[in-house]
Parts: C-alpha cells; sequence; structure tokens
C-alpha cells in the first residue's frame, strides 16, 4: 500500500514537472469580444503561443468577465492575473501621467496621438515599472464624440444632462460644462441609460456601436475630441520567470500588436461612425459655437493637468510640441 502511493506521487510529480514547462496565464480584459481591441489582443495571445510552440499560453477573460475593470491593475500587481488590459487614464486618479491622452483637444488626429503617445510613454513605463509591472504596448480608441438624446448646438446646451463618465478628466469636464457626472463601464452602459442614470455621453464610435447607442441616444457629434488608449500591462515576476525565448517571443508579439492595433483602430473609426447612421443615430457636424466653447473647456484643463503633472507633463508638452 505504502508503496503504492509513494510510486504514485512519483508518477504525478513526474507529470507535474513535464506539464510545468508549459505555462499558461490568464489575462483579464474590460471590453467586449467584438472590439477591435479583444481581437487584437486574441490575437496577440495566438502569436505568442505560437512562437513558444505552445510553452506559454494565454487565456483571455474579456468582458470583465473575471475581474471588474477598476479591479484590473490590481490584479496584475498582485498576481491574481499575470496580464490584463486597462484603459490607460482610468488611472489619471493615481498619476495625471496616465490621462495625458484624454486631455480634450491636446490630440485630436492619429498623427498627433502617435507623437503624443510618444512623448508620454517613457513617464509612463516610468510608473509602471515602480509598481512592478511592465507596459508591453499601447493602442487608441477611434476620436471620441459626443451622444445625446436631444439637440446641442452650444456647450450651455449640455447644462443639466446626465453624463456618463468612464474616468476623472470626463467627469471634470461634464463639471465644466453643467452636466452631472456618473462613472459607468461599457458592459453597463445601455442599462445606465434604459434606467435613466445617464442621458448623454462621450466615447468613440466603436462603443457606440459595441452598445447600441441606437437604442437610447439620437444624435452622434462627431467631435473628435480626443484619442484615448487602452495598454496591456503584465506582472514583472510572472514575466521575469519566462526563459529568454519566451521573453522575446512576448515582446515581439506586444510589438506587431501595437503596430496592428494603430492601424485597426484607423481603419474603423470612418466605418463605425457609417454604422451609427445606418442604424438611424443622426451623425451631426457640430456647430462652430458647440466646438469653440468646447477648445476653451480643453484650454483650462490642459493647464489642470500640466499643473497635475508638473515636470513630467511639461516635458510631455515640449516633447509632443516639438
Ligand atoms: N470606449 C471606452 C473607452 C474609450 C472608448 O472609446 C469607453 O467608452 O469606456
Amino acid at each position: 500500500m505504502t508503496r503504492h502511493l509513494i510510486a504514485c506521487a512519483g508518477l504525478a510529480a513526474g507529470l507535474f514537472t513535464t506539464t510545468a514547462l508549459a505555462e499558461t496565464w490568464n489575462m483579464a480584459t474590460p471590453y467586449p469580444d467584438s472590439t477591435f481591441h479583444t481581437e487584437n489582443i486574441k490575437q496577440f495571445a495566438e502569436e505568442i503561443s505560437q512562437a513558444t510552440k505552445g510553452d506559454l499560453k494565454i487565456t483571455v477573460h474579456s468582458n470583465a468577465s473575471l475581474f471588474k475593470h477598476p479591479q484590473i491593475k490590481r490584479a496584475v500587481q498582485t498576481g491574481q492575473v499575470q496580464a490584463g488590459e486597462v484603459f490607460m487614464s482610468l488611472l489619471g486618479n493615481e498619476d495625471a501621467v496616465f490621462a495625458a491622452d484624454s486631455t480634450p483637444f491636446l490630440a485630436t488626429n492619429y498623427d498627433q496621438a502617435k507623437k503624443l503617445w510618444e512623448a508620454a510613454r517613457p513617464h509612463v513605463e516610468e510608473r509602471l515599472t515602480g509598481e512592478k509591472l511592465i507596459l508591453l504596448y499601447a493602442v487608441p480608441w477611434p476620436p471620441q464624440g459626443l451622444y445625446t438624446s436631444k439637440p446641442v448646438d452650444a456647450v450651455s446646451d449640455l447644462k443639466g444632462r446626465k453624463f456618463r463618465a468612464y474616468n476623472n478628466t470626463t467627469s471634470r469636464l461634464a463639471v465644466l460644462t453643467g452636466m452631472v457626472p456618473t462613472q459607468v463601464e461599457v458592459p453597463e452602459i445601455p442599462q445606465a441609460f434604459a434606467t435613466g442614470i445617464v442621458d448623454a455621453m462621450i466615447t468613440s464610435p466603436t462603443t457606440g456601436v459595441d452598445s447600441k447607442a441606437w437604442d437610447f441616444v439620437n444624435y452622434f457629434y462627431d467631435i473628435r475630441a480626443w484619442i484615448p488608449k487602452n495598454m496591456v500591462i503584465v506582472n514583472r515576476r510572472a514575466f521575469d520567470g519566462l526563459s529568454e525565448e519566451t521573453k522575446q517571443a512576448v515582446l515581439n508579439a506586444a510589438k506587431a500588436a501595437e503596430a496592428r492595433g494603430w492601424e485597426m483602430s484607423q481603419a474603423e473609426a470612418e466605418t463605425m461612425v457609417q454604422k451609427l447612421a445606418e442604424n438611424g443615430l443622426k451623425v451631426v457636424t457640430p456647430s462652430d459655437e458647440l466646438m469653440t466653447g468646447l477648445k476653451a473647456i480643453g484650454d483650462q484643463m490642459v493647464q489642470e493637468w500640466l499643473e497635475a503633472t508638473g515636470e513630467k507633463g511639461q516635458d510631455i508638452i515640449t516633447t509632443y510640441r516639438k
């Protein structure tokens, strides 16, 4: 009997050491499968699995199914999952350097967004390194537009609206335009509108399509106010535990995913607006008055962001405007 047990234990240990060579990581992401960000992440995982011949497999848990979005960064930090995707400026409440890309009208087209990212990247990386995280890559959402149920010709028409915010910056924008902000994550958008908690939002045409915005609002104003990004992060310890070859495979796949993601985003910036229109939203070119009013608030918010970030923000802006 004892001998039998020992033999079993030996067998089990043997099995364990062979399977331990191949590792499986869990990755928590906040957005639905239909979003190009999630498609890109799945391809990233697939490329790593292929390049390492299955030595590293990444299981993607999308749509906040494993952790709610605000918990994802912490889950990666503490090693509850090895990797995750987070909306970068959601972390603006921890450090304003994360919010550069959500500051209104600082970067409103993809060339500018890329330059701003190049300027901000070293600061974002440094900040994450200090938290035992590694930044793998970042990919933008299409330019952010305004969704409302009633027409908006000027900033004053926004007064009193109940605004769906997704970070500190959008909450601040709401306050400065006289709206009342409530933070709502993407999976809960339709319900928040249906129950009357909110009646306006600023987000990409991608998220408008994902949440079937035509079911609960009437207008889409193509204000292209900023181009925010998602970032993919990994737990430093988990990464350090990989073989050199596997590390390189992860970094290569990350580089490819970053390039592919920027292209995917750009490719659907127009098509998703068309989809909104096809489904019955009135796609409106914003009035000069509305844009002038919003841009004045944007200027104020850039100043506030510079005050919050100090030397780092100054360095980002100087490098960006070179
Ligand atoms: N969609 C996400 C982040 C920015 C975007 O376009 C959201 O609405 O929360």
